[in-house]
This record gives structure tokens, C-alpha cells and sequence, in this order.
């Protein structure tokens, strides 16, 4: 299972989990109860519920943020090759479609006119990297494409009526970086 559908299941999974509790709630509900014990019954229960929800948030942060998906924005990064990208309304200006295979592309993404959303998809449709194309900044974004073949880039984020029709491709060849071709 892959990432994506690995954290997918396990959202599932806890949406799944707060229902039942929602279920028991609503059933218990009405129903009376010895408010005494049921005091001392939560103020014993809740340092544990507590103690179990700092780390289930620190483990979930940790599995899902190492590797942190952010390079550094200040500092050089160790690229093949640089790569700008500008976002309008409605299409990407790229100034660089075509890769070697395991070659690491530094994205200088930025936009235009307004805020866009710059994904690319590998050729199994799924999502490899993705930031934010804002105008009057530029965001860095830094990925090695491992797999030859045709990657698209898409819009995330709603720009306006044609936003839709913001797609462009990127080719990465079969021959790896450093070949001398
Ligand atoms: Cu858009």
C-alpha cells in the first residue's frame, strides 16, 4: 500500500472510530446515571485519554512529516537543474518540459495574477509533489523523478472559470541523469 492510500485507510478508520463513539454517546444519552461515580470514573480515565493523545498526535506528525516535504527556501539547494514556473490565469509558463530520468529539478514556483495551485502527477495519476504558486513570492520546491514517462501538472487551487483547463506535461526520458547524453 502506498502512502497516500496507507494515510487514506487510517483517516477511515478514525472517522469510523469517532462515529461509534458518537453512536454511544447518542444511545447513553437521557439515560441517568450516578453522577458521583461517574465524576470519579472520568478523573481517573482523562491523564491517560490525555497522556494517549499527545503521543497518537506526536507519532501521526512524525510518520507523516519525516521526510518534511519542504526544502529550505533560503539556502542553495543541490539540484540537476532549475526550473521556473509561472501560474496565469489560465495556463503554467515553464521554462524548462523535459527531464532526465533521476534527475532533482528545483521548482521556482510563483504566479502572475492570483494564487494557483501547482501539483504534478506522476504517470500513475498520482501526486509527487506539490506548493503554492503566489504572486510576488516564489516557492522552491525540489523532486527527483525516479520513474520515466509523461508527468502532468495541474492546478489545486480554484483560480477562476478556466481554471480547469490549467494543465501542462513534463517529459522524463528513460536514459538517468549523468549518462552524458
Ligand atoms: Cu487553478
Amino acid at each position: 500500500m502506498n502512502v497516500q492510500a496507507t494515510i487514506w485507510t487510517v483517516t477511515l478508520a478514525c472517522i469510523a472510530a469517532i462515529s461509534l463513539i458518537f453512536l454511544y454517546v447518542v444511545a447513553k444519552a437521557g439515560k441517568e446515571g450516578d453522577a458521583a461515580l461517574i465524576g470519579r470514573t472520568a478523573n481517573r480515565v482523562r491523564p491517560w485519554w490525555f497522556g494517549a493523545l499527545v503521543v497518537f498526535i506526536a507519532v501521526m506528525t512524525w510518520a507523516t512529516l519525516v521526510p518534511f516535504p519542504i526544502p529550505a527556501q533560503n539556502a542553495a539547494l543541490k539540484a540537476d537543474q532549475v526550473v521556473d514556473i509561472v501560474g496565469h490565469q489560465w495556463y503554467w509558463d515553464i521554462s524548462k518540459t523535459k527531464f532526465k530520468k533521476g534527475s532533482t529539478i528545483e521548482f521556482r514556483v510563483t504566479s502572475a495574477d492570483v494564487n494557483h495551485g501547482f501539483a504534478i502527477y506522476a504517470p500513475n495519476n498520482l501526486i509527487v509533489a506539490q506548493t503554492q504558486a503566489m504572486p510576488g513570492y516564489t516557492n522552491k520546491l525540489l523532486h527527483t523523478f525516479d520513474e520515466p514517462g509523461t508527468y502532468r501538472l495541474l492546478c489545486l487551487e480554484f483560480c477562476g472559470v478556466a481554471h480547469h483547463v490549467m494543465e501542462a506535461e513534463f517529459e522524463v526520458g528513460s536514459t538517468a541523469a549523468g549518462d552524458g547524453s
